[in-house]
């Protein structure tokens, strides 16, 4: 465990020349420091975290990222949490993959109402070749619209990330979840470890990294600091950081877990500013029932991103006029 003092923190370093020769600074915090932050009084922690947020982005600006799932349900993974899994009864209909046309008529739409980045996501444990040759085709559609493309496919390998870069992606999603101790209670069809090797294979393609988490799955405040913390000691840590509310949907085992005090959730978006100063934290599922002045808070702590359009991937999300009244009303612009 790393004792860095927490001054140290203030600036990402992923790279300095020492003599010329490039050498790979980890953005290393310690738990200890991590749990002393998210522990912090409630005004103390949101001012630490509004002053990092302001050295690196505009307060008022925050970037939207409309969703599709391209391949609905019947996903052989149990994740406990997910509506799309074999595992479950859930009101899901599994679906085949979406044509083109369509994915293009929802870019379009996406894009129409102000979306910049267009991620599609798919049940899958993991994609096989055939479905890597289909999303490439998907991407190279996003790109033609000038939107950044963002995929979320499951694991992935080095062959298959490298062929989604040389079509054109930009982002890959593929979220920590939880923390390693807690991991096996929430899913046992795959490892942690082989979250991280999807997470080095999309890094070694030159693909923009977006990995985050789930909260409000009845975990305790260390175990959301241990998340933050793992996802803050990737090296380089990610670019997007998505922070997901459970969604709780009837069906899934999740269902039915005690609800997360909001304040709680403000507190692990401020966490996850303070240690990853230059990510694109975004304010993930969980906003269609969460009130304006929680979301409002959450920009406060230094989310600048959201999700955008009336649909998660099966699940309701706000819709264009309610997200943007609310824009209008915190007088913020997106990018
Ligand atoms: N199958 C792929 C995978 O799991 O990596 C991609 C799609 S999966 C639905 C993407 C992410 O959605 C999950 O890692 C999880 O973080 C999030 N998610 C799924 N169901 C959720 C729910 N009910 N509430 C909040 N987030 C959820
Ligand atoms: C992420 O972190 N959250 C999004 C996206 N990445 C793929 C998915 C949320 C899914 C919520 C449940 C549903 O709509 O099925
Ligand atoms: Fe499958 Fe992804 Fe849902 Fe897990 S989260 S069950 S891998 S679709």
């Amino acid at each position: 465990m790393q004792t860095n003092t927490s001054n140290e923190h203030s600036i990402n370093l992923h790279t300095l020349k020492i003599n010329k020769k490039p050498i790979s600074l980890k953005n290393q915090w310690s738990l200890a420091s991590i749990i002393e932050l998210i522990n912090l009084p409630f005004n103390d922690l949101l001012f630490r975290s509004q002053q990092v947020h302001r050295e690196h982005f505009n307060p008022n600006e925050i970037q939207l990222s409309t969703l599709l799932s391209i391949k609905t349900g019947g996903c052989p993974e149990d994740c406990a949490y997910c509506p799309q899994s074999v595992h479950y009864e859930t009101d899901v209909q599994a679906s085949k993959m979406l044509e083109a046309e369509e994915v293009r008529a929802a870019a379009l739409e996406a894009k129409k109402n102000g979306a910049s980045r267009f991620c599609m996501g798919a049940a899958w444990r993991e994609p096989k070749d055939r479905d890597i040759e289909k999303v490439a085709e998907l991407i190279k559609v996003v790109k033609e619209l000038e939107m950044e493309a963002c995929c979320t496919l499951g694991m992935l390998s080095a062959e298959h990330a490298n062929k989604l870069k040389t079509a054109g992606l930009d982002y890959y999603n593929h979220n920590l979840d939880t923390t390693p101790e807690t991991y096996t209670d929430i899913i046992t069809t795959r490892v942690y470890q082989e979250r991280l090797d999807t997470l080095d294979n999309v890094r070694n393609a030159g693909v923009n990294v977006c990995s985050g988490g789930i909260v409000g799955m009845g975990e305790s405040r260390e175990q959301r600091a241990g998340l933050i913390h793992q996802l803050a000691n990737l090296d380089p840590y990610p670019e997007s950081v998505p922070i997901n509310n459970l969604v709780q949907v009837e069906g899934t085992p999740l269902y039915g877990t005690k609800e997360l005090d909001p304040l709680e959730f403000v507190r692990t978006i401020a966490v996850a500013r303070i240690t990853m100063p230059t990510a694109r934290v975004r304010l993930s599922a969980g906003r269609q029932n969460m009130s304006e002045s929680t979301q409002a808070l959450c920009f406060m702590a230094g989310a600048n991103s959201i999700f955008y359009g009336d649909k998660l991937l099966t699940t309701g999300n706000p819709d264009w006029d309610r997200d943007q009244s609310l824009l209008t009303k915190l007088d913020i612009r997106t990018v």
